[in-house]
């Protein structure tokens, strides 16, 4: 830890204000750059204080820049990990308003439900596969508070992985009725396809981003609860949005799900 504990609440109060007020601001490593991935994480702990506090829910769990295709496009080379919240939650089919949000993109995700907790070290494929009560599809809204996208990992973490909003279909299938590593995704904008991939580009299989984030919490005493919802990220690159946009996703085997921009 490199930074005082008031550095860290103005911080996190400074983001937090940046994406309830859907106001941009400069990645805070510029200021900071003595920060490390402590405060990175702290920062976004505070950030959850803070809205636990004013009684917002957490909905569940993220791991963020878990594919090649998404590491690529963020410039990073290591996953990082966040929550989305009850407010962040659309119906399938529901309205995200972009004038609530700075520069919106889409991305489509397989979305884990777990039947056991996970605890970390030591936790791999297999645990989690053994974990799992099913999969699901999930489109998730995210949204940098960081001009132009622009940002470390450092920065994006302690910003809760641009967490912004998502949808969630209500197909499920359990583990053992899909081979994850070939689920076709297919994200389509306006009935134009626009981008599509394989469960397999999220980490060879999106059961491994789960269990980096069991020992990714593991490392920190904590681990991810039974009936816990955790997006796995991305599968493909994130795409941009603004008002008037319609976006599908189909995932194999998990249904069609979609979502209006207004
Ligand atoms: C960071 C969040 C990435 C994912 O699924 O890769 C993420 C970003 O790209 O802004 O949620
Ligand atoms: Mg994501």
């Amino acid at each position: 830890m490199k930074l005082d504990k008031a550095t860290i609440a103005k911080l996190a109060e400074h983001l937090e204000n940046c994406e309830l007020n859907a106001q941009d601001t400069l990645k805070i490593t510029e200021e900071h750059p003595e920060m490390d991935w402590d405060d990175a994480y702290l920062i976004q702990e505070e950030i959850k204080r803070r809205k636990i506090a004013r009684g917002t829910k957490i909905a569940g769990l993220k791991a963020g820049l878990t594919s090649f295709a998404k590491m690529k496009q963020m410039g990073v080379e290591t996953p990082c990990f966040g929550f989305v919240t009850d407010y962040g939650c659309v119906p399938d089919g529901g309205e995200v308003k972009v004038n609530e949000l700075i520069h919106p993109k889409v991305e489509p995700e397989i979305v884990f439900v777990m039947k056991h907790a996970l605890k970390g070290p030591g936790c791999h494929i297999g645990a989690v596969l053994a974990a799992t009560d099913f999969i699901m599809p999930g489109i998730e809204v995210i949204d940098s508070r960081y001009r132009d996208f622009k940002f470390d990992l450092k920065s994006v973490i302690a910003d809760n992985t641009s967490a912004s909003r998502f949808v969630i279909g209500s197909q499920i299938k359990a583990p053992s009725e899909v081979d994850m590593r070939t689920l076709g995704v297919v994200m389509e904008k306006n009935g134009e396809v626009v981008s599509l991939g394989a469960g397999a580009a999220v980490l060879g299989h999106p059961a491994t981003a789960i269990a980096m984030l069991a020992n990714h919490l593991g490392a920190r005493s904590q681990e991810i609860p039974a009936g816990a919802m955790i997006l796995s990220g991305g599968v493909t690159e994130a795409v941009a949005v603004k008002a008037g946009d319609n976006v599908t996703l189909k995932i194999q085997h998990l249904g069609s799900i979609s979502m209006r921009f207004v």
